[in-house]
């Protein structure tokens, strides 16, 4: 596609400048002080040795915490130091469609030098993350993935808190980059990382006071690892899953019944610390092999007489509810494709291979011309979106903008809490409620990145 071409498309948009802010007030907006962020070339020690060719928001630190207080505005410009295009999306977080960071879809690439403006209000509180929805295997296999917590107007009366992002870097033994991905793992389950970190560490250690209650934010940030999560030590409660409190008790991760996290979702722990001195609870990976721990914290000082029962429920997010009697069924299927094509990804970056597909139909690529798309859903009516996985691989179907939850699964029961990811197992259907509650081009495609990026991906449409 064509700049002017594009520029019709985005009807009246234009890159660097601020769009058409639906659902945010200018006023409102122009009050916030905006924050900056430069995306960057970084290096960093990572497995003994310093990485080069890394990609951040420091030259020398991983991705920081972005911090936003539910129903405030927040403003963010983001400047692109990179030689390749980029552009920055919110992930979980209900924006308005052209702060969504879409390629193509809601904004056009940012060039290098250029600046882009993002305005949002936050209407949910909880764990989110974001990352570049263009070049997204090269800058997010280098590191541009981060953690987004939207703090609740309320204290929920936890001591201190550890936010840990998760994903894996594929080094070689010098500690340098090696091939992102394999057409031949691309095409079945995804290409795994080398070394697994939490906060870009292999295993750190956070101390905290013994006793003390703590909120656990875990994210898996990988493009590819589907987390099987449990802890040691010590026992605890989960609290949020995707962002949102859990709507039902959901049992606690055991080494027989982990936790599965695929790419993009968020699981919240609350930890009451061992009440001895040096003991630890550790969050492990079950893996085939031997368990990996992955974070370890450790109780350290006076004891603090802390009772999981102090905590307070987390408020719930204002979330429409479906109504499930007059819901609408949309069926699409994710599956491999018969179909051979280059896509056309514009400036956004290809893997040049086209191995998946949404209702058998490979997307065409970010920048192709007269894509359509995959269902268009009413504003405010309720639907139920039902997702067959054809395939004997794992996807975490994301779907931007809106939030929904799991109603039922051919396979097992799930939690019912309010979610952006649906992490669909070999051969599962996973039926998703929502209400098309806010208007757009929304973005739906798995996030293992070499799915999305070899054709598992499209857009639903809300008008
Ligand atoms: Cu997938």
């Amino acid at each position: 596609m064509q700049r002017r071409e594009f520029l019709r498309f985005c009807a009246g948009g234009s890159a660097g400048a601020v769009l058409s802010l639906t659902g945010v007030s200018i006023a409102t907006t122009a009050a916030a002080e905006p924050l900056r962020l430069r995306i960057q070339k970084a290096r960093y020690t990572i497995n003994g040795a310093v990485t080069q060719d890394m990609v951040s928001l420091s030259q020398d630190q991983p991705p920081p915490v972005l911090r936003m207080k539910q129903h405030e505005p927040f403003v963010v410009h983001v400047t692109n130091d990179l030689e390749d295009y980029t552009a920055m999306h919110w992930h979980g977080i209900r924006v308005p469609n052209k702060m969504d960071g879409v390629p193509y879809l809601t904004q056009w690439p940012i060039a290098r030098k250029e600046t882009w403006r993002y305005a949002f209000t936050p209407e949910d509180a909880g764990t989110y993350w974001y990352h570049p929805h263009c070049m997204t295997m090269e800058q997010m296999a280098r590191g541009l993935t981060g953690v987004l917590i939207v703090e609740e107007r309320e204290s929920v009366g936890f001591d201190t808190e550890t936010i840990v992002n998760l994903r894996d870097f594929r080094l070689g033994e010098d500690s340098q980059f090696i091939k992102f991905f394999s057409p031949r793992m691309a095409a079945r389950s995804g290409t795994l990382g080398t070394v697994m970190t939490a906060n870009w560490k292999q295993n750190p250690v956070y101390e905290h006071q013994t006793g003390a209650l703590v909120r656990l934010r875990l994210v898996a940030t990988d493009v590819t690892r589907i987390y099987k999560l449990f802890a040691t030590g010590e026992h605890g409660k989960v609290i949020a899953i995707d962002g949102h409190p859990v709507r039902d008790t959901v049992a606690w991760p055991t080494d027989v019944a982990p936790h599965i996290m695929g790419p993009g979702q968020r699981i919240e722990l609350a930890i009451k610390m061992p009440d001895r001195e040096g003991a630890e609870v550790v969050i492990t990976h079950q893996s085939g092999q031997a368990p990996r721990p992955l974070v370890t914290l450790r109780s350290v000082g006076a004891p603090l007489k802390r009772n999981l029962k102090d905590l307070h429920t987390l408020p719930a997010n204002p979330v429409p509810e479906p109504d499930l009697k007059s819901a609408e069924v949309v069926e699409f299927v994710f599956g491999w494709t018969p179909q051979s094509m280059k896509p056309n990804n514009g400036y956004c970056g290809s893997l040049g291979y086209t191995f998946w597909s949404i209702d058998r139909k490979p997307w065409p690529g970010d920048a192709a011309d007269g894509t359509k798309p995959l269902a268009e859903l009413k504003l405010g009516r309720s639907y139920i979106l039902r997702l067959r996985n054809e395939s004997p691989n794992a996807h975490p179907i994301h779907l931007h903008g809106l939030t929904f939850r799991p109603i039922r699964s051919n396979q097992r029961n799930l939690p019912s809490n309010w979610t952006d990811t649906a992490l669909l197992l070999k051969n599962e259907t996973i039926d998703i409620a929502l209400v098309a509650s806010n208007p757009g081009d929304w973005a739906f495609h798995c996030h293992v990145i070499e799915h999305q990026k070899t054709g598992l991906a499209g857009f639903i449409r809300v008008s």
